[in-house]
């Protein structure tokens, strides 16, 4: 098989990526490791800036996210017995849309299917190869090995992906800090109880109420490493839930079934260069943020729009400056990422064996931030996304 760009990973970074390149008469190959229904079975990302939202309108896929999706104008963070509202829109002008990752992959999928993109599921032991000269693909599909050559190989296939993985050692640098802690989350059909997301430090661990729609909650709760999704029944995640929210809250929430759980690390890194020969890596493949400022999916979003001006100036008008600024301009966002989910990660988290000296920096930086709308005003610009 012969193809112009070879991506790996069928995740919202591949689909997005070969959507809009499609759209543009460029061709593609995704290859997904997994079946589509166990892509989509992964609870993930709600939270969506607007430059993604532009993204997804130029790419066809965006009716039903415009339709369904909730706009957001502000979200509260409670802590030291307060709910302090930080007002995205008055501070910024801008807003953010609550939307399923879930549902923008569906809607990612069916824009593939409809254009008949080559999307191929259970690709096992995918390989890129020559990324220094003329690159290809290997992968199985049950006894056969097949080949599919490019002329650009892209990584989109997440933190534990391959690609990331082909490029050698000593080419590359990489940057990580882990937490001492996970977060639990459930997903449960619920009326959530509350309809902007409240961010919850307390001192038994942090807490997040989220939302899919006004009948689907997303809550988490801050554990330790430790723990396993068994140690958490039904019951006593409500019960730990409800202990950490602020009292109106808690007195208004609503429990039942979780229909999903599951337990994440926390955890930042960075590879850089983010490009090796002709393989580019974006989204998750080069960079992990802590979920605690809404940015993982938004980072691999900008990572998607730079790549794909730099491959339509390539295919379009013969000029590779794009692709060769690539990694230096994607990099210089993600990093801006990084170091926001970082902070607000500082911030709201009940770190094991806290000094009380720490403790108390966080209660300043809280009260610093609600009294200076200048400090308020950088949170929000972070949060709903800096300019591409
Ligand atoms: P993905 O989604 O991990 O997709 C990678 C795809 O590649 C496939 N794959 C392979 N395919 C072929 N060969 C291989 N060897 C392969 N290895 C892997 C995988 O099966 C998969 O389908 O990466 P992508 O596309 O870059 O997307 C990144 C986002 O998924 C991620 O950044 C966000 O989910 C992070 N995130 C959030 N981001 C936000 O912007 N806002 C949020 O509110 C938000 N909340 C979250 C989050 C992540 C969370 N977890 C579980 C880590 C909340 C949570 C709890
Ligand atoms: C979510 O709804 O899953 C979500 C929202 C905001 C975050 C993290 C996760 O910061």
């Amino acid at each position: 098989m012969k193809t112009q760009v070879g991506i790996i990973g069928g995740g919202p970074s591949g689909l997005l990526l070969s959507q809009l390149l499609h759209l543009q008469g460029i061709d593609t190959v995704v290859l997904e490791k997994h079946s589509r229904e166990h892509v989509l079975g992964r609870i993930r990302a709600g939270v969506l800036e607007h430059g993604f939202a532009d993204l997804m309108r130029e790419a066809e896929c965006a009716a039903r996210m415009d339709r369904e999706g909730e706009i957001h104008e502000g979200f509260f963070i409670a802590h030291d017995g307060v709910k302090d509202r930080v007002a995205l829109k008055e501070l910024t002008g801008n807003t953010v849309i609550v939307y399923g990752q879930t549902e923008l992959t569906r809607d990612l999928y069916e824009a593939r299917d409809k254009r008949k993109g080559a999307v191929i599921h259970h690709a096992e032991d995918v390989m890129p190869h020559d990324l220094e000269g003329k690159p290809y693909l290997t992968y199985r599909s049950g006894d056969e090995i097949k080949r599919i050559d490019c002329d650009f190989v892209i990584g989109c296939d997440g933190f534990h992906g391959v690609s990331r993985k082909s490029i050698p050692r000593a080419k590359l640098r990489e940057f990580e800090r882990l937490y001492p802690f996970g977060w639990l989350g459930v997903l449960s059909r619920t009326k959530p109880v509350s309809p902007e997301l409240i961010y919850c430090k307390h001192e038994r661990g942090f807490a997040l109420c989220s939302l899919r729609s006004q009948t689907l909650s997303r809550y988490y709760i801050q554990v330790p490493l430790t723990d396993k999704e068994g140690d958490w029944a039904d019951d006593r995640f409500w019960d730990e839930f409800k202990r950490r929210l602020p009292p109106d809250a808690a007195s208004q929430l609503i429990t039942g079934p979780s229909i999903e759980k599951s337990i994440a690390p926390l955890r930042s890194f960075v590879a850089e260069p983010m490009r090796f020969g002709n393989l580019f890596l974006a989204g998750d493949a080069a960079h992990i943020v802590p979920p605690t400022g809404a940015r993982g999916l938004n980072s691999a979003a900008s990572d998607i729009y730079y790549l794909y001006h730099a491959l339509l100036d390539h295919y379009k008008r013969g000029n590779d400056d794009g692709l060769n600024a690539y990694s230096q301009k994607a990099l210089a966002r993600v990093w801006k990422g990084q170091r926001f989910s970082w902070w607000m990660t500082m911030l709201l988290h009940t770190f094991p064996d806290q000094a009380a000296y720490d403790q108390r920096l966080q209660e300043t930086d809280l009260s610093y931030l609600f009294s200076s709308p200048r400090a308020l005003g950088s949170l929000a610009e972070n949060y709903v996304g800096l300019p591409f």
